[in-house]
C-alpha cells in the first residue's frame, strides 16, 4: 500500500496547485463573492511564527469551504513591510530596509505557501512598494484637500527609543506599543489626520457590525462620547467667567468649588496676589510631570491650591472658590470643572482632604454607603426639588440656555490622528516647503515621492527624521511658484499603509488610480476578517475613518470596511505561557512540517485544540494525535480502492447514514467557526467508517465510494494536501478543491430506532426501544415485558391502544 508522506505529496501539490492558479479570484464572475482577509501582517525577520498559523488557517477552512460551496472567493495576501517593526529590525541589522524587507518578506511567501494557503498569489503586494505608497500618498493629499490633514505644533508622545512621535493610540498605559518604554511629551509640529470629525459616524456605524462586543465596546470607550453641558459661571469681581463642562447638570446645586487644570489660560489672571507665589509653584510642579505620571499620583492623593478667586453659580448665586488641580485635565472639556463631592468619587476627595462643603443634591433610591454618583431625587436644589435627576438635567440645561448662562455640548476623547514620524522607513508626506507659499501639496502627477536609498537610515533623535540628512533629496523646487523649496522629511506613521491596502486587492496592478470602483465594489467589502484583538483602537479604527472619508469623496458606496471581525485566540506554549523567542519556548512552522508531520497535521492541529476564539496551549500529543487521525483516513481509503467484495445492502445503510450526518454536521460546524467540532465530526466519521468496514468489509461500492468521497471533500478545507492526493486515488478527476460541496439529504437521517413512552391508564410507566420498522404486535409485547411497566398489568389487561411510533397504552 502506498505511504502517507506529507514531505513528498505537500510540495507536489502545491505547485499543481500554483501551476494552475487554482485559488485565483475571477473580477465581476457570476458566482456571489466571498472576501475573507488575514491582517496585514508584517514580515519580521522572525519569519511566520505560530499564532501567525493559527491565524491563517481560520482564514483559508473559510475561503475554502465557501470555495467549493460555489462562491467566487477572494483571498489576497500582502505584507504590512513599512513601519517601525521592519525598520527596527534593519537598525539591528545594520542591514537597509529595503534589503531586509525582501529577504523577508520572500521568506514569508514561502512559508505561507508551504502551509498550503489558498492564496490568489496573483495579487500580492508590500507597503513598502513603490507602486503601492504612490496611493497612500494620493490619499494624504485627499485628506488635505479635503481638510482632513493639517499641520499644527503641539505637546506630542515621543519615544526616546524609537525616536519619534507616536499617536494616542499607540501609547499604552504611557508606554510605547512598539518597544514598551515609557514615552515623554515633546513639543513638535506635526501632521494630524482630522479622524475627529468622523467621531460621531465611528460611534453610530459600530450597531450594524458582526465584531465581537469587546472590541465595540474599547472603540466606543476610546471616541468616549460623552453627552453634557457646558456651564458658565462669572468669576466674582472679574470681567471673565469661566466655562465648566458636566455630565450632570442636575447636580450643579451641590456645586461647592470650581478647579481648573493647572494649564488653564486664566490662571495667571483670576490668582490673587496673595496665592500668587503658591499657585506658580504648584503649576510649575504640575507641569513638569507628564499625563500619566499626574493621572497616577492624583489617583492615590489628589493635591491642589486655591486661587483666591470666586465663581459665582449660576442657579443660587453663591460664590464658590476656585483652585486648581492636576486631576483636572488641561484639553478635555473646557479644562475646568465644577465641583460636586457630594456625588463626584474624585471632588469627594479633594473636598475631604482640603475641608470644602459637600452638599447633597440627589437623594439615593435605597439608603447608600459613600459617595452616591446615581440616578435619584433631587434635594437642596431650590425650584427642582422632589424631580428625578434624569428629568432635572434636561430642565436645568434649558433654563440655562434661555438665560444664555449655559448649552448642551458632546464632549469626546478621541484627538485626532498624529501621522508624521521622525522615521526613514515610511512613505514620504507629499508635501514641500516653500519660503513663499509655505506648506504646499505636491501635484498628484508627481506622485510617488521615492524615498531615497540612504546609507545613514538610523533616527537621528533630534527630532528629524534621518531624510533631512538627504539634502540632493530635500532640496526641490515650489509646485507654486518654482522657488526653492525643502521637501516634507516626516514620513506616514504606517498605520496609514494598512488604512485602505484591503481595497487595492481588489486591483492591485491599477498604476492609475488606487483601485477601480467597479472592482471595489464587486470585492469589497471585506465578508469575514480575522486576528488578534490587539488592533481594537489602532488599525480597526483607522481603517473605518478612511473608508468613511473615501465614501464622502464617492469613491466606493459601502460605509464600513469590515462586515465581520474574528479574533483568534492566543497559541500559548505547552506550559500555558506566553511563546517568545527570549523564552526558548517557541514553535515555528516550518520545523513542524520537516519533522515529518506535515502541513496539514500543523493546520488541523492550530484549529483543533480550542473554539477558534480561545486561548489554548500548544500540545505535541495533539499533534500526533491529528496526524494518526490523517493517517487512519488515508489507510482506509488506501484499503478501499484495492478492495474487491460483493454487494450488502445493509452497510449501504448504515455508509449513506454516517456520511450524511457528517455532511450536516460539518457544514453546520464551518459556517459558524467551530472548526474543532468540525474536525472531532470528521475523526467520529472515520472511526464510524472502520466499524462499518469490520462488519461488512468493503461490501456496497458504491456506498463506499460516495462515503470516502465525502469524508475526502468534508476534510479537504482544513489538510488541503492529503485530500487532494486521496481525491485522485478515489478515481476522482479535477481537483477536490473544485469539487462541489456535499449537501445532506435529511432522508437518510431518519432515526433507526424509535422510542415509544408505555402508559397505564394514562400514566407514564416506562419507555421502550423498537426498530423503526417494527410491526405492532413486537411493540405491544415489548411493551407489556418492560419491567416497570408488567407490575400494573397483574390484573388483567381491558384495552390495548397504540398510537403508532409514539405511545402504547394499557388500559386495567
Ligand atoms: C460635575 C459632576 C457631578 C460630574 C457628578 C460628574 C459627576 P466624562 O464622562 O468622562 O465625559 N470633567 C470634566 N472635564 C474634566 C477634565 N478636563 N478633567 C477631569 N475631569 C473632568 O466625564 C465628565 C465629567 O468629568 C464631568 O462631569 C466633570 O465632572 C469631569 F456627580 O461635573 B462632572
Amino acid at each position: 500500500m502506498k505511504r502517507y508522506n506529507p514531505a513528498e505529496l505537500e510540495p507536489k501539490w502545491q505547485k499543481v496547485w500554483a501551476d494552475e492558479q487554482t485559488y485565483k479570484a475571477v473580477d465581476f464572475d457570476a458566482r456571489p463573492k466571498y472576501y475573507a482577509l488575514s491582517f496585514f501582517p508584517y514580515p519580521s525577520g522572525a519569519g511566520l511564527h505560530i499564532g501567525h498559523t493559527r491565524n491563517f488557517a481560520i482564514t483559508d477552512v473559510t475561503a475554502r469551504a465557501k470555495r467549493m460551496q460555489g462562491y467566487n472567493v477572494l483571498q489576497p495576501m500582502g505584507w504590512d513591510s513599512f513601519g517601525l517593526p521592519g525598520e527596527n529590525y534593519a537598525i539591528k541589522t545594520g542591514v537597509a530596509p529595503q534589503v531586509t524587507t525582501k529577504q523577508n518578506t520572500d521568506n514569508f511567501r514561502e512559508q505561507c505557501k508551504r502551509l498550503g494557503l489558498a492564496i490568489d498569489w496573483s495579487r500580492e503586494f508590500s507597503s513598502s512598494d513603490s507602486d503601492y505608497y504612490k496611493w497612500t500618498q494620493w490619499f494624504f493629499l485627499l485628506l488635505l484637500e479635503r481638510g482632513l490633514a493639517y499641520q499644527q505644533e503641539s505637546p506630542q508622545w515621543w519615544c526616546e527609543t524609537d525616536k519619534t512621535v507616536l499617536a494616542n493610540e499607540q501609547v499604552e498605559a504611557g508606554r510605547c506599543w512598539r518597544c514598551g518604554n515609557l514615552v515623554i511629551k515633546k513639543n513638535l509640529k506635526q501632521w494630524f489626520f482630522k479622524i475627529t470629525d468622523y467621531a460621531d459616524r465611528l460611534v453610530d456605524d459600530l450597531d450594524d457590525l458582526d465584531w465581537p462586543e469587546g472590541i465595540k465596546l474599547m472603540q466606543r470607550n476610546w471616541i468616549g462620547k460623552s453627552k453634557g453641558a457646558k456651564v458658565e459661571f462669572r468669576i466674582l469681581d472679574n470681567e471673565d467667567s469661566v466655562n465648566a463642562f458636566t455630565t450632570r447638570p442636575d447636580t450643579l446645586f451641590g456645586a461647592t468649588f470650581m478647579v481648573l487644570a493647572p494649564e488653564h489660560p486664566l490662571i495667571v489672571t483670576i490668582t490673587t496676589a496673595e496665592h500668587k507665589a503658591e499657585v506658580e509653584a504648584y503649576v510649575s510642579e504640575a507641569t513638569r510631570k507628564n499625563e500619566i505620571e499626574r493621572q497616577e499620583e492624583a489617583a492615590k492623593e489628589k493635591t491642589g491650591v486655591f486661587t483666591g478667586a470666586y465663581a459665582v453659580n449660576p442657579v443660587n448665586g453663591e460664590n464658590i472658590p476656585i483652585w486648581t488641580a492636576d486631576y483636572v485635565l488641561m484639553g478635555y472639556g473646557t479644562s475646568a470643572i465644577m465641583a460636586v463631592p457630594a456625588h463626584d468619587q474624585r471632588d469627594n476627595e479633594f473636598a475631604t482632604k482640603f475641608g470644602l462643603p459637600i452638599i447633597e443634591v440627589v437623594q439615593p433610591p435605597a439608603p447608600s454607603e459613600g459617595c452616591y454618583s446615581g440616578e435619584g431625587l433631587l434635594v437642596n436644589s431650590a425650584g427642582y426639588n422632589g424631580m428625578q435627576s434624569a428629568e432635572a438635567r434636561e430642565k436645568i440645561v434649558a433654563d440655562l440656555q434661555a438665560s444664555k448662562k449655559g448649552s448642551e455640548q458632546v464632549n469626546y476623547k478621541i484627538r485626532d490622528w498624529l501621522i508624521s514620524r521622525q522615521r526613514y522607513w515610511g512613505a514620504p508626506i507629499p508635501v514641500v516647503h516653500c519660503t513663499v507659499d509655505g506648506a504646499v501639496a505636491v501635484p498628484k502627477e508627481q506622485l510617488p515621492i521615492e524615498l531615497p536609498v540612504l546609507e545613514k537610515f538610523q533616527p537621528s533623535g533630534d527630532g528629524q527624521s534621518p531624510l533631512a540628512l538627504a539634502t540632493d533629496w530635500v532640496n526641490t523646487t515650489c509646485p507654486t511658484c518654482g522657488g526653492p523649496a525643502r521637501r516634507e522629511t516626516d514620513t506616514m506613521d504606517g498605520f496609514a499603509c494598512s488604512s485602505w491596502y484591503f481595497l487595492r486587492f481588489a486591483d492591485p496592478k491599477n498604476g492609475t488610480e488606487p483601485f477601480a470602483k467597479d472592482k471595489v465594489e464587486y470585492w469589497a467589502p471585506v465578508d469575514m476578517y480575522v486576528g488578534g484583538a490587539e488592533h481594537a483602537v489602532m488599525h480597526l479604527l483607522y481603517a473605518r475613518m478612511w473608508t468613511k472619508v473615501m465614501q464622502d469623496a464617492g469613491m466606493i458606496s459601502f460605509n464600513e470596511p469590515f462586515k465581520a471581525l474574528k479574533n483568534q485566540g492566543m497559541l500559548l506554549a505547552a506550559d500555558g505561557q506566553k511563546i517568545s523567542k527570549s523564552k526558548g519556548n517557541d514553535i515555528k512552522p516550518e520545523e513542524i512540517i520537516e519533522q515529518g508531520y506535515g502541513a496539514d497535521s500543523l493546520r488541523m492541529i492550530v484549529l483543533f485544540l480550542a473554539p477558534f476564539d480561545m486561548s489554548t496551549p500548544w500540545s505535541n500529543e495533539g499533534l500526533a494525535g491529528v496526524f494518526r487521525f490523517l493517517q487512519r483516513v488515508w489507510t482506509i481509503s488506501q484499503n478501499f480502492i484495492t478492495s474487491e467484495t460483493p454487494h450488502n445492502s445493509e452497510a449501504e445503510g448504515e455508509l449513506y447514514a454516517a456520511a450524511h450526518r457528517a455532511i450536516k454536521k460539518v457544514s453546520h460546524d464551518i459556517e459558524h467557526m467551530a472548526y474543532n467540532t468540525a474536525i472531532s465530526a470528521l475523526m467520529q466519521f472515520t472511526n464510524e467508517l472502520y466499524t462499518i468496514e469490520k462488519k461488512y468489509s468493503f461490501a456496497a461500492h458504491e456506498a463506499w465510494q460516495f462515503a470516502l468521497d465525502t469524508l475526502t471533500q468534508l476534510l479537504a478545507p482544513f489538510a488541503p494536501h492529503i485530500t487532494e492526493e486521496l481525491w485522485a486515488d478515489l478515481g476522482k478527476k479535477g481537483g477536490v478543491h473544485n469539487s462541489i460541496w456535499p449537501i445532506h439529504d435529511e432522508a437518510y437521517l431518519v432515526e433507526h430506532v424509535l422510542k415509544i413512552a408505555v402508559q397505564v391508564n394514562g400514566k407514564l410507566r416506562g419507555e421502550i426501544e423498537v426498530a423503526h420498522d417494527a410491526t405492532q404486535e413486537v411493540i405491544v409485547a415489548e411493551a407489556q415485558g418492560h419491567e416497570n411497566v408488567a407490575q400494573y398489568l397483574s390484573d388483567g389487561i381491558k384495552k390495548t391502544i397504540y398510537v403508532p411510533g409514539k405511545i402504547v397504552n394499557f388500559v386495567v
